[in-house]
C-alpha cells in the first residue's frame, strides 16, 4: 500500500526525497486555492513564477500577469492573489502568477514525479487522483516563509482523511496532520481565527477570501505541473 506523507514546509524539503512520489504543493490561503479557481474558470494554463520581475516579463507574451507579496496585489500587475480575481473574464487567457510562499513550493516540487496543485477547494478531486495512481504522496505545505502554519496542514489532514483506507498513515508528520483536522474539521474557520495568517488576510479586510478557500470540493479539478506552467 502506498503512503502520505507531510512536509511542513519548503525549507524541510531536503530532507525528503520526492523522486517516484507525487507531491502535492498546497496554499490554502490563498495561492493554491486561487490557481484552481482560476483554472476552472476558463484560464487555460497558469505559469507559476518565483520573481517579480520574471512574472512581469510574461505580459510582453500576452499572459495576465498577476504578483502578491505579504499579502497585497504588488503595483503593476493586473491581479493579486484572490480566488474572487478569477471568477470571471479570464476565459482563454494564460496567467502568469507570483506569490510569497505558493508558488515557491510548487517549484520546489519539482523533483517529485509528478506536481499536484491541492487546496481545499479540490481536496476530493485531488485524492481521487492519486488513489487512481496508487504512488507514494507528500504533501509539501508552502508555510509561511520558511514557517510551519495550520492551514495548509489541516488540507494534509483531510487529503489524509479521504485516503486512509488506501494509504498509510504511518509518518508522524501525517498523523499529526490527520488528528489535528479531526479536531478542526466542524469549523474550520473557528479553528484557524488566531492562526497568523487568517489574522494578517484579516488585517486586510479580506474575510470572504478566507471563507471561500475553506470550503471543501468546490471545484472537481485537479492542476497538474506540466514542464513549467499548470
Ligand atoms: O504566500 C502565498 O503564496 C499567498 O497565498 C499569501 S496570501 O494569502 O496571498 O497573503
Amino acid at each position: 500500500m502506498p503512503s502520505i506523507d507531510v512536509c511542513f514546509s519548503p525549507e524541510l524539503l531536503p530532507l525528503y526525497d520526492l523522486k517516484g512520489k507525487i507531491a502535492v504543493a498546497v496554499d490554502v490561503l490563498r495561492a493554491t486555492s486561487s490557481m484552481v479557481t482560476a483554472l476552472a474558470h476558463g484560464v487555460s494554463h497558469i505559469a507559476p513564477v518565483s520573481d517579480l520581475q520574471e512574472c512581469l516579463a510574461f505580459r510582453e507574451k500576452g499572459y495576465l500577469v498577476a504578483a502578491e507579496r505579504d499579502g497585497i496585489k504588488a503595483d503593476g500587475f493586473d491581479f493579486g492573489n484572490s480566488p474572487f480575481h478569477y471568477r470571471e473574464g479570464v476565459e482563454g487567457k494564460r496567467l502568469a502568477i507570483t506569490t510569497t510562499n505558493g508558488t515557491q513550493a510548487i517549484r520546489l516540487s519539482r523533483a517529485a514525479d509528478e506536481v499536484l496543485v491541492g487546496a481545499f477547494v479540490n481536496v476530493g478531486a485531488v485524492a481521487r487522483y492519486v488513489r487512481a495512481k496508487g504512488k507514494d504522496v507528500v504533501v509539501v505545505c508552502a508555510g509561511w516563509k520558511g514557517l510551519f502554519n495550520l492551514e495548509d496542514t489541516l488540507f494534509a489532514g483531510a487529503l489524509a482523511e479521504r485516503l486512509q483506507a488506501d494509504f498509510h498513515l504511518n509518518h508522524d508528520a501525517t498523523l499529526a496532520a490527520y488528528h489535528l483536522y479531526q479536531t478542526a474539521k466542524t469549523d474550520l474557520l473557528g479553528f484557524l481565527s488566531k492562526s497568523s495568517h487568517v489574522q494578517r488576510l484579516e488585517r486586510l479586510h479580506i474575510l470572504p477570501d478566507i471563507e471561500f478557500c475553506l470550503q471543501e470540493d468546490v471545484y472537481q479539478l485537479v492542476p497538474v505541473l506540466q514542464g513549467d506552467v499548470l
